[in-house]
């Protein structure tokens, strides 16, 4: 290939992988595993990372001495050189073997169309673990990213896009074997963070649905607890006591987890509430 002729990627319908990729990745890699002296925190969210890591350094694999370049390789040969729509589940396992890490019981946290107040949750109960709050889920959370059969170099120009291309792409086929471990991994009483401002606040087809809850180990998961936030001030759609919910209700029955639900859990409301104080919602009389 001569120099001025620019590599030919296939050209796919979604945005391509994220730019700086390698960069961001270890540097994120370094971030969650080395910067957990308080002194040496950023002052930027971050530091949430970091505090947790403080706390649970008895219980999470000691993190500190994982080689963030090996991870940075293991993911690299998951799907370099390959047909982005033809990436397997199994092409993620060198790295899942790798950098697999433990919750501690009681600890997890799902959340399925409520990233933002779910991810506020665990900040504030530091103890507490979303999948973004675990190594491999920090250092992938809101990249994209694809190689190419043809090349060893990832395409910076487009990915596939989950319903215009395939569903079998690196990222989707990423996340659904890091939310399977994450789950199978998960013990005691687990919860999850459900959006009732959705005519569905629980969705089968969702990675929540269709993965995580599927994956919930019933000889070590004795409860799954769900909180049905609906949003300030919108009017809410989807409670405890609506149908998709009597459906997860169903399901966790089959699989002999107790099953609990409640509505605008206090805890996650109040942090609702920080942003909106003034809603009268939020106010003491109500
Ligand atoms: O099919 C998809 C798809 N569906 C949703 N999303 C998708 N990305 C694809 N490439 N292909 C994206 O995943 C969407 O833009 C959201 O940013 C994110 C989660 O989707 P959402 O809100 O519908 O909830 P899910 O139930 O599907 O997934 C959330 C749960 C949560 O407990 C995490 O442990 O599944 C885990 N997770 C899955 C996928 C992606 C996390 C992520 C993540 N951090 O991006």
């Amino acid at each position: 290939r001569l120099w001025h002729q620019p590599l030919k990627h296939r050209e796919w319908n979604g945005t391509g992988s994220t730019a700086h990729f390698q960069d961001i990745f270890l540097g994120r890699c370094y971030i969650y595993t080395q910067l957990v002296q308080p002194e040496f925190r950023p002052y930027h969210m971050q530091h949430t990372f970091e505090t947790k890591l403080l706390i649970f350094t008895s219980h999470v694999l000691s993190l500190r001495d994982r080689d963030c370049k090996k991870i940075e390789e293991a993911f690299r040969n998951a799907f370099i050189s390959k047909d982005p729509c033809e990436v397997t589940e199994e092409d993620y396992h060198p790295l899942m073997e790798l950098a697999s890490q433990t919750v501690p019981c009681d600890k997890t946290v799902f959340w399925s169309r409520t990233k933002e107040l779910a991810h506020q949750y665990t900040w504030v109960r530091q103890e507490m673990f979303t999948l973004e709050n675990t190594l491999l889920g920090y250092v992938a959370d809101g990249l994209t990213w694809c190689g190419d059969s043809g090349s060893s170099e990832m395409n910076y120009q487009s990915c596939p896009d989950w319903r215009k291309d395939c569903k079998n792409n690196s990222v989707t086929v990423f996340w659904k074997v890091l939310s399977k471990m994450f789950a199978e991994n998960a013990c005691g009483m687990v919860q999850v963070v459900l959006n009732g401002s959705l005519s569905n606040a629980f969705s089968k087809d969702s990675t929540f649905g269709g993965v995580e809850v599927h994956n919930l180990h019933p000889e070590k998961v004795h409860t799954l607890q769900a909180w049905v936030m609906h949003d300030i001030g919108k009017s809410p759609s989807d409670s405890c006591s609506g149908s998709s919910i009597m459906d997860l209700k169903s399901i966790m029955s089959k699989r002999n987890i107790k099953f609990t639900c409640q509505d605008n859990y206090r805890p996650v409301k109040f942090l609702q509430c920080v942003r909106n104080p003034e809603d009268s919602s939020c106010s003491l009389r109500t």
